[in-house]
């Protein structure tokens, strides 16, 4: 079943959030606002937001190096995100982590994480805390086609597989790990198809189609909460941006694969969808919901801005659990 149409509008609202969130920050980061690494979750927002758009608050999700938009479309805080980026004391991480570490258990956020694959393991782990606790809770692993080739990825669905887990595989295949093609590295180009070898569905989804990401989802989420077990989800997509924002790396991609991927952009594909069903959405509740969105990271910016740095003596606190 489709989403309602307010219900879509609000999935509009978050793919662009994370735009332009990322926007800003890649600017910010250009600016040398911003330290440490931000990597570009742009072009594949429908992934982040079509998977959580079927979650409850407390259903958990990890997040990897490309982390911005698990996190926002989780329900995080746009001003601690930012803060952490910035560096500052009010961040997610007391500015000690950056883009790479931002978590928020309060809202099933587990983490982004910097190690390739190191995620999948961990979400493992959480889907089998959701069946021992029998709350009918979930564990969603967003990781990209580069960490599909690692061994997390193989142990973590078998073990899942076999225990029928709670837990939503979902596959980015943005079809680079870094600078490496997929096609160089996968002799089978369906992740998806890997799931049969673990008797599991496999599925794969247009991840530029946020409706169609909320459909192959709900059907996992429905599969894992009856106590079904696991579902690979793989999305096929595509970044718009290199790998990292920074300067010194290569970007071995193609330009007409790029200029094709730039036509499928996954929220003009919404915005079309909804204004063609009549009055669910007109050029100006577009802008209007925009402005919005730059408001809401203006604001963030401003918060991060105004926050201090945390202090020296403060590097070696929160190191350990007490
Ligand atoms: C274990 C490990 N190996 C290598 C790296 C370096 N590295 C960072 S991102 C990346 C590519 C990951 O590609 P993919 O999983 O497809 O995710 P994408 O960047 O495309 O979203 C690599 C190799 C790392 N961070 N961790
Ligand atoms: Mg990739």
């Amino acid at each position: 079943m489709q989403p309602s149409p307010e219900r879509q509008r609000e999935m509009l609202r978050q793919m662009q959030t994370i735009r332009r969130f990322e926007e800003r920050a890649s600017d910010d980061y250009h600016g040398g606002a911003i330290y440490g690494v931000v990597h570009c979750y742009i072009g594949e927002e429908a992934v982040a937001v079509g998977v959580c758009s079927t979650l409850n608050r407390d259903d958990q999700i990890i997040s990897t190096h490309r982390g911005h938009g698990h996190c926002i479309a989780k329900g995080a805080d746009l001003n601690r995100m930012m803060a952490e980026l910035y560096g500052r004391e009010t961040g997610y991480c007391k500015g000690k982590g950056g883009s790479m570490h931002i978590a928020d258990f309060g809202i099933g956020m587990l983490g982004a994480n910097g190690i390739v694959a190191g995620g999948i393991a961990i979400v493992t782990g959480a889907g089998l805390a959701a069946q021992l606790d029998g709350k009918g809770r979930v564990a969603v692993s967003f990781f990209g086609d580069g960490a599909s080739n690692a061994g997390p990825f193989h142990e973590s669905l078998n073990i899942a597989a076999a225990w029928k887990l709670p837990v939503i595989f979902v596959c980015e295949n943005n079809l680079y790990a870094a600078q490496t093609s997929a096609a160089e590295t996968h002799a089978q180009e369906d992740i998806a198809a890997r799931a049969h070898g673990y008797g599991i569905p496999g599925v794969i989804v247009d991840g530029n189609d946020v409706l169609a990401v909320h459909g192959a989802a709900a059907k996992a989420v429905a599969r894992a909460r009856a106590g079904e077990g696991p579902t690979l989800i793989e999305c096929k997509t595509y970044r718009w941006r290199r790998h990292t924002e920074r300067v010194n790396q290569p970007d071995f991609r193609p330009e007409h694969e790029i200029e094709v991927w730039l036509k499928k952009d996954p929220i003009a594909r919404l915005v079309a969808h909804l204004k063609s069903q009549q009055g669910q959405l007109t050029d100006a509740e577009w802008q209007e919901m925009d402005r919005q969105v730059l408001r809401g990271i203006e604001e963030a910016v401003g918060f991060a801005k105004s926050s201090p740095f945390p202090k020296p003596e403060a590097a070696l606190e929160d190191v350990f659990a007490s």
